[in-house]
């Protein structure tokens, strides 16, 4: 009994010592991972811009969410009249930049006794300057709305607003003043920062012009959102997320080529995982880098393996991939804790676990493009071992991928209408036809008779935004329509440019201008990272889109 007992103690030390051993190497590796992340912080380059001129918002109906901006005079007409009698201004930088906004204040007349108060708005859109932002219904921080109210003790100075802010267009009003003394403003300019500092090829001459222009909108998302981290928005959320870094690094594979942002986010991402090793779907830079507590998102989880190979197949940056290895590899690990003996994920207990993100979308159920994207992130992760030589430690992953290819066909695919079906109550949506296909669930032929299906069935679920919308332009050229995924791509970006976006959006649907996740549209994001990936697609595919 005794002699039991001691073997006990022995066994119990062991399974305590490797746990500890194991915790400490996780440590370990997130301590160094996030030491790396460090050393590729990018220097940020500056610009001072000017202001093109000064204009009022004014209603058109035809016009993106019924506002729009209409030249009053230059910026210089303001500078020599008393701001007291302008009192309220609206300054047109002519494009979307992210920086500092300052300017000059200068006495008139008299000798200045006391502060002066201005508003400041900073909008990416005509909207924001025109419609009230109060009373808020939004179900995210009313903070996130660009208009600070700022107090200036003396002058003459130049005042810079303290905030980093993202927009095309400030508003300045004047809310308090002293009787006593005049003033005016002046050298009004703004210092635009991004990490971008290389100039991408040019497209071919014979492109036609609004391919040259969803490509100009879109390489100014992307450099708008690539600062010390690849930011899903300047605007909001100004933090770094799998889903969005994922497109971003893309468009940048194609465009401005700066692999070391793609490299720091990696590894401030690997840095940041959990202690179960599963990745935060996002994390902060500030005060010091943390992730979002409890933030961790299934669909994000997985794409980040597809991020880190498309990163080495671009560079051959192996040295990284295999000190990364690990972490891509704990990520199977999620959809083998969901897969049942039929091949199918447990939806259900998925759903209750995690966050599956997918798309902005209102009851859009999940099912389908689970299933597919786990298939689809098992191919990809075992193409990303094969770059490292590594396949033998996938053994089991061809054999799963057959299995869950197989149990799609059996259980969500209807053969009739060749659509995918999602739920229990059989959905249709693009999600689930889009991530079937990206899944190679289907043959090429078969994936075409399914998009056509669904483009022309009327109660399908549309993509919620431009994020799922780059997956139904890749579904698309997977199945080889690719005249269908230009005119596609013409039709939901190039609406965007004709409604006069100079950066792409977060959330765009062609029928409904005022749509936003977030219950007020002024706070969605209209320079979204995930928004910019014509870029990529354009870049990529020339013969199609060139
Ligand atoms: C939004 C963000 C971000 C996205 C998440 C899931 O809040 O804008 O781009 O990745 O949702």
């Amino acid at each position: 009994m005794k002699k039991k007992n001691k073997w006990l103690t022995v066994l119990f030390c062991v399974v305590l010592c490797n746990i500890a051993y194991s915790q400490n190497n996780t440590d370990y590796s997130r301590a160094n991972w996030l030491i790396k992340a460090e050393n590729f912080k990018p220097k940020l380059s500056e610009t001072i811009i000017q202001p093109a001129g000064i204009v009022k918002m004014v209603k058109d109906d035809a016009s993106f969410q019924g506002w729009k901006a209409e030249p009053v005079s230059s910026v210089e007409t303001i500078y020599k009249t008393s701001f007291k009698k302008i009192n309220s201004v609206i300054v047109d930088f002519g494009n979307h930049y992210t920086g500092y906004f300052n300017f000059k204040l200068g006495v008139l007349q008299g000798t200045a006794d006391g502060p002066v108060r201005f508003r400041l708005t900073c909008g990416e859109v005509p909207s924001e300057l025109a419609i009230p932002f109060d009373p808020y219904t939004g179900g995210i921080s009313r903070a996130w709305l660009q208009d600070e109210v700022v107090t200036i003790m003396d002058m003459p100075t130049t005042y810079t607003l303290e905030r980093r802010v993202a927009c095309r267009y400030v508003k300045i009003e004047l809310l308090a003043s002293s009787p006593y003394f005049d003033f005016n403003i002046s050298d009004i300019q703004f210092k635009a920062i991004s990490s971008v500092n290389t100039v991408p090829d040019a497209l071919a001459n014979s492109s036609e012009q609004i391919i040259k222009d969803i490509d100009k909108v879109g390489l100014n998302t992307l450099k708008e959102c690539m600062q010390t981290v690849y930011e899903d928005g300047p605007k909001r959320d100004r933090r770094l997320w799998i889903g969005d870094l994922f497109l971003e690094s893309l468009a940048n594979n194609y465009s401005f080529k700066n692999y070391d942002l793609t490299r720091r986010c990696l590894y401030l991402l690997a840095g940041l995982s959990g202690d179960e090793g599963y990745l935060v779907g996002t994390v902060f830079e500030t005060p010091k880098p943390h992730a979002q507590a409890g933030q961790y998102l299934f669909d994000y989880c997985l794409l980040y393996n597809v991020a880190l190979k498309e990163y080495v197949a671009a560079t051959n940056d192996l040295e990284t991939a295999n000190d990364l290895w690990p972490l891509a590899k704990r990520q199977l690990d999620i959809i083998t804790k969901y897969v049942q003996p039929n091949g199918l994920l447990d939806y259900e207990k998925a759903n209750a676990e995690w966050w599956l993100f997918f798309d902005w979308k209102e009851g859009l159920n999940k099912q389908a493009a689970l299933q597919g994207l786990s298939i689809y992130a098992l191919q990809q992760t075992y193409e990303l071992a094969k770059l490292l030589n590594r396949q033998g430690e996938l053994e089991d992953v061809p054999g799963l991928i057959e299995q869950m290819k197989e149990a799609s066909r059996k259980e969500l695919y209807n053969p009739t209408s060749r659509l995918f079906e999602s739920g229990k109550d059989k959905q249709i949506s693009y999600a689930s036809q889009i991530w079937m296909i990206l899944g190679g669930v289907l043959s090429k032929e078969e994936s075409q008779q399914t998009l056509k299906a669904l483009v022309n069935t009327e109660k399908a679920l549309t993509p919620g935004g431009p994020y799922l919308y780059h997956y139904f332009i890749q579904a698309l050229i997977n199945s080889g329509m690719n005249k269908e995924a230009k005119s596609s791509l013409i039709g939901y970006w190039g609406g965007m440019v004709k409604k006069g976006a100079d950066t792409f959006w977060e959330v765009y649907d062609p029928k409904n201008d005022l749509l936003s996740p977030y219950g007020f549209y002024p706070v969605n994001s209209y320079c979204h990272a995930w928004s910019c990936t014509p870029v990529y697609f354009i870049r990529k595919y020339p013969q199609i889109f060139q």
